[in-house]
C-alpha cells in the first residue's frame, strides 16, 4: 500500500523520525541469516549507529570494532563472550566492550536493537567490562520526583561508560517537565504506547515501532497519550568533555 506518498517519517537537520512504513532492510558485513533496519549512523551526522537486527533462528550479528549494546525485543539470543554463554529473552540486554570477541546468535526468530559506538577512553580510567542482564532486574526511579514517569538506567552510573541507555515509561498523560536542550544526542525506539514528541519546532504523533534521532541541542519534549503507558528505549552519549571528539 503506497498511501499516495504520505508518511509520518520526517528528516530534518536536527532530528529524524522514522516510522516502520519507511523501513528498508539491508545486509551488514558478517551478519548471517539476518537483516538490519539501520535507524541512524555517521551518514546522518550521528556519532553512533543504531539498528534493529531481524534474525532468523540461527542468525548471527557480524563483528564490530566498536562497543556494542544489544536489547532483545522479540525472541531470544545466545551471547558468547569470555568463554561464557548467556541466553537473553525479551527485555534482556548486554553491554559488550571493544576487545573481547563476542558472538550473538538467535535461538529462534528474534528482533534485537543494536547500538554501536567507538569508545572514548578517559585517562587513568579502566574501560568498562561485559554486562549481561535484563531490564526486569533493574529498579525503576521516578524522573524528577514524578512517579508517573519511571526511568531504568540499564548501564551503571560510572564515568568509564561514555554512553547511557535507559528505558522510560510514561503513564497516560505523563510528560517531560521541561523542553530539554542538551549536548547529548539521542537514539530512541518507541517500544509501547504513544504520544506527542516535540522535536525542534515541530510536534509529531508517535507510536510503538517508531525511531527518533535527536541531534545535540535538539529541543525535545514528550507527552504520553492513550490508554496504555508509553515506553521507549533511549540512547545518549554521556560522561565526556564537550571538546572530546565523539567521532
Ligand atoms: O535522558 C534524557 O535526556 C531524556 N530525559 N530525554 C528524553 O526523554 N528526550
Ligand atoms: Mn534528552
Amino acid at each position: 500500500m503506497h498511501n499516495l506518498g504520505q508518511t509520518r517519517s520526517s528528516q530534518q537537520p536536527n532530528h529524524v523520525l522514522l516510522t516502520p512504513d519507511t523501513f528498508v532492510r539491508t545486509a551488514l558485513p558478517g551478519m548471517k541469516c539476518a537483516m538490519a533496519v539501520v535507524h541512524v549512523g555517521t551518514a546522518m551526522g550521528a556519532a553512533f549507529a543504531e539498528y534493529t537486527a531481524e534474525m532468523e533462528k540461527g542468525g548471527e550479528l557480524g563483528d564490530t570494532a566498536a562497543q556494542r549494546f544489544i536489547y532483545v525485543t522479540r525472541g531470544s539470543v545466545a551471547v558468547d563472550v569470555g568463554g561464557k554463554q548467556s541466553i537473553l529473552g525479551a527485555r534482556g540486554y548486554a553491554y559488550l566492550p571493544c576487545g573481547p570477541v563476542h558472538r550473538v546468535a538467535a535461538k529462534e526468530e528474534s528482533h534485537v536493537i543494536v547500538i554501536e559506538k567507538p569508545y572514548l577512553p578517559v585517562e587513568k580510567l579502566a574501560a568498562p567490562q561485559v554486562i549481561v542482564s535484563s531490564e526486569d532486574a533493574v529498579t525503576a526511579e521516578a524522573l524528577d520526583g514524578d512517579t508517573d514517569l519511571q526511568v531504568k538506567h540499564l548501564l551503571p552510573d560510572e564515568m568509564s561508560f561514555d554512553f547511557a541507555v535507559n528505558s522510560m515509561v510514561y503513564q497516560p498523560g505523563a510528560a517531560l517537565s521541561m523542553v530539554e536542550m542538551h549536548v547529548m544526542e539521542h537514539g530512541l525506539l518507541m517500544l509501547e504506547g504513544g504520544g506527542i514528541y516535540r522535536l525542534g519546532d515541530s510536534w509529531y504523533p508517535v507510536t510503538a515501532g517508531d525511531f527518533i534521532w535527536m541531534a545535540p541541542w535538539c529541543p525535545q519534549w514528550f507527552g504520553a497519550i492513550g490508554k496504555v503507558p508509553a515506553k521507549y528505549l533511549i540512547y545518549k552519549n554521556w560522561n565526556r568533555h564537550p571538546l572530546a571528539s565523539q567521532k
